[in-house]
């Protein structure tokens, strides 16, 4: 097996549970490949590790990390929302706005207009502003268009993004996320519509890694939630949850119950929904901007979270409504500042767990070998960095599956 790459002269966060951040200082990394072969101090490199390599990379003494995770995006959509946060500010509720065709539905409007090329043009630049931050696999939600037309459009522009990006994207359909206009007054019939033609016509072409439905007063209830996730599970398609942002409806109970990969937001979880997602091994995503853009007063139960050893994974939800976001190291620093996550709690939530609120633990996350060789050198001098700047980029370099992607 030949070296295709060696990585000297870095510290090494690792991010695997031994230790603080997994750390080794003055490491080594090889990699065969799209992925790492060995990881380990620099002086007890194989031998012969250096002749054998085809490439030798001098990483000044910057500290490396996994390539980063943004497990929960909404990131491909028409048009924005800047009008109606300007009225927000001069005194409109959400509500009124939402009367007045404003909210989802306007973005859903928009989304609904935009033609492929117009959807991915649109959407590419807030992609890359959170690979600019080393972000390297990122998954992508439906929700914008609803009608089975234009939600396979937003799911063919997020796979064409990951084909023509060096991204990995990982594909989530949310369907329910809001009642559209034509089933004004049938929710029932639309989550029918949902699970007897959407799902399995996207789930058969191969356009979701998963399926999504935001459980809310404003959105789907409980037992249409649980409708969904069983259409899910027919087609063999793993669920995640909008639950508990703005109210407890159980929601995370009902997805422990369905073994989802994760339940996000959690502002309003309680101690039974805590207990069911500690028990199924689903991971809880917090989303601080989300929290912070609506000014939201209660937090998720973070102490009870990690009392129980529930993995937590930070993301930016990056849509146009509650979370207008295109800065992964933003949330890290907020997920600190905001939910007192420590910083290497909050590395790893955009590391390992992330990776594992998409069920790809067992190829990224860490820098271990057999995982991909995705990783991230900061110009940084401890860890901690990443959560303590705020609108600063210490990005050296990012190698996504072996290769050199990126120099700064
Ligand atoms: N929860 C949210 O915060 C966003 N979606 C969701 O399910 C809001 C999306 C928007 O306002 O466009
Ligand atoms: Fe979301």
């Amino acid at each position: 097996m030949g070296i295709d790459a060696l990585f000297l002269n870095a510290n090494l966060a690792t991010m695997s549970s031994s230790g603080p951040y997994g750390a080794i200082k003055d490491g080594a990394l090889i990699v065969t490949g799209e992925k790492i072969r060995w990881v380990g101090k620099r002086s007890d490199l194989p031998a012969g590790a250096r002749e054998e390599a085809a490439e030798i990379h001098d990483l000044g003494g910057w500290w490396v990390t996994p390539g980063l995770v943004d497990c929960h995006t909404h990131l491909v959509y028409g048009g924005n929302r800047a009008g109606e946060f300007e009225l927000r500010l001069n005194g409109a509720t959400y509500e009124e706005i939402a009367r007045q065709g404003g909210g989802i539905r306007s973005t859903v409007a928009a989304t609904r207009q935009a033609d492929e090329n117009s959807l991915y043009a649109q959407s590419l630049p807030r992609l890359q502003s959170l690979m600019a931050e080393g972000v390297t696999t990122v998954e992508i939600k439906s929700g914008y268009g609803l009608d089975l037309e234009s939600e396979g459009r937003l799911l063919r522009v997020g796979r064409r993004l990951g084909r023509e990006e060096p991204v990995r994207v990982f594909t989530t359909y949310l369907g329910a996320h809001a009642l559209p206009p034509e089933f004004e007054g049938r929710a029932d019939d639309y989550v029918d519509f949902i699970c007897q033609e959407a799902l399995p016509r996207l789930a058969g072409e191969g356009l979701a890694d998963a399926v999504d439905a935001f459980c809310e007063g404003i959105g789907f209830s409980l037992s249409q939630t649980e409708r969904i996730f069983q259409a899910a599970a027919a087609h063999h398609l793993p669920v995640k949850l909008h639950a508990e942002q703005f109210s407890d409806l159980g929601g995370s109970v009902l997805a422990a119950r369905y073994k989802a990969l994760s339940v996000d937001h959690l502002e309003h979880l309680g101690p039974l929904g805590v207990q069911a997602i500690a028990q199924a091994g689903t991971v809880a995503v917090l989303l601080p901007g989300a929290f912070y853009f609506l000014g939201e007063a209660r937090k998720p139960p973070v102490d009870l979270l990690k009392k129980q050893g529930v993995p937590l994974a930070v993301a930016s939800d990056s849509n146009p409504g509650s979370s207008p976001c295109g800065s992964l190291l933003l949330m890290v620093n907020m997920a600190c500042t905001l939910f007192r996550l420590t910083p290497e709690e909050a590395l790893a939530g955009v590391t390992r767990n992330g990776a594992a609120a998409l069920g790809l633990a067992d190829r990224l996350g860490t820098l271990e070998p057999g995982k991909a060789a995705d990783f991230v050198a900061w110009d940084i001098t401890e860890p901690a960095e990443l959560a303590y700047h705020f609108g600063y980029n210490p990005v050296k370099m990012i190698v996504k599956e072996g290769r050199v992607i990126s120099r700064r």
